[in-house]
């Protein structure tokens, strides 16, 4: 039988919108401090506090599945240091030209058919040509015409660039910041940070929503992990899709031997970023296959409720269709209903 306190004292797991606003200090931002507590706090209580936000904000517990298509592969001009896809660095990955459209439709028909909700075209480019934005155009046209949300990877943008995709009916636009602003500094050289914030500017200028997160694992500090997040959070608003990739180390670019990051570190960074960026689609990305499966369902107590589904990222493996319904059945996790139906798994 329950004892007399604790039925008087029952547990709320749910916290009221107005206490997560507490965790911000008063010009509404986050500190960097604030988030490296967060990271500072006991696994289990912060586990708990992500499952709280996520709970509030999401109370379907959906995982949302997006599948991703390299339009563009290869013979990229930037210096990215984890980019397999960079022409200065030695790797598998051979430089393609841009994918025909009737292609990318099949692609895009194929991952439909599959149960993806999100089709996200990625090319390996510095940034687009005029020229370019009227062929990945009509890819947008036709894969939104097959009834998906459309997503787009290609660089650096103009403004009036990123009004075309959004007339051509882009939904998402992903440029990720990719890690803190000190630390990019021994990753990236080509491009700056604030070119970075100027591309994601014009995406919102131009209406459309904002998929903005970065690698965690490079050999950034924690202190550094948490300015990375602030970064994100502080945005205003905040991005709506927030991928977060743990760095696959690929042969011939620099980061080939990076230490694997500590997998509780990877979860307590997912947490923390449920935590401050309560509304936000958190997407497990790259690298899953190197987490396994356990490791994966800590990510999803924490708070990840978006995956990229199918076999291939851009140039790296991914988890088997397959694999992946099995664990999101084993897991009891519904997947985020289509504009269509339901996702039977
Ligand atoms: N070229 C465009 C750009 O850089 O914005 C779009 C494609 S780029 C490959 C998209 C993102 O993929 C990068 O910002 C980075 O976060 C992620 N990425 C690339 N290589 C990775 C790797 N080896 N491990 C983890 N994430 C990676
Ligand atoms: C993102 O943040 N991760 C995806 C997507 N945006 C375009 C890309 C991951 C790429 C991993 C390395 C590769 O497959 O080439
Ligand atoms: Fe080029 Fe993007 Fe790779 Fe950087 S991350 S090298 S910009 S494809």
């Amino acid at each position: 039988m329950l004892d007399t306190q604790t039925e008087e004292k029952p547990i709320t797991l749910i916290k009221s919108q107005a206490d997560l606003r507490k965790e911000v200090d008063a010009s509404g931002s986050w500190s960097v401090a604030q988030i490296e507590a967060l990271f500072n706090l006991p696994f289990n209580a912060l586990m708990l506090k992500a499952q709280e936000t996520h709970k509030t904000y999401f109370p379907e517990g959906d995982v949302e599945l997006a599948t991703l298509l390299s339009i563009k592969t290869g013979g990229c001009p930037e210096d990215c240091a984890y980019c397999p896809q960079a022409a200065r660095y030695d790797t598998d990955v051979k430089a393609e030209k841009l994918m025909g459209l009737e292609e990318v439709l099949e692609a895009a028909k194929a991952a439909k058919a599959a149960g993806s909700n999100r089709f996200c075209m990625g090319a390996a480019w510095r940034e687009p040509k005029d020229r370019d934005i009227e062929k990945v155009a009509a890819m947008i046209k036709g894969v939104k015409a097959l009834g998906l949300e459309t997503c787009a990877t290609l660089g650096m943008l103009e403004a009036d660039q990123a009004q075309a995709l959004q007339e051509a009916g882009l939904d998402f636009y992903n440029h990720n910041l990719d890690t803190s602003e000190d630390f990019y500094r021994s990753v990236i050289s080509t491009r700056g940070y604030q070119d970075r914030l100027d591309t994601i500017s014009h995406v919102r200028a131009a209406g459309m929503s904002v998929c903005c997160g970065g690698i965690v694992g490079m050999g950034e500090s924690r202190e550094q992990r948490a300015a990375f997040l602030a970064r994100l959070a502080n945005l205003s608003p905040y991005p709506e899709s927030v991928p977060i990739n743990h760095l696959v180390p690929v042969a011939g670019t620099p980061l080939a031997d990076q230490k694997p990051l500590d997998p509780f570190e990877f979860v307590r960074t997912i947490a923390v970023a449920r935590i401050t960026m309560p509304r936000a689609r958190v997407r497990l990305s790259a690298g899953r296959q190197e987490l396994g499966r356990a490791v994966q369902a800590m990510c999803f107590l924490a708070g990840a409720n978006s995956i990229f589904y199918g076999e291939q990222l851009l140039t790296t493996g991914n988890p088997e269709v397959e694999q992946d319904r099995a664990l999101l059945a084993e897991l009891g996790l519904k997947t985020k209903q289509s504009s269509k139906a339901e996702v039977l798994i």
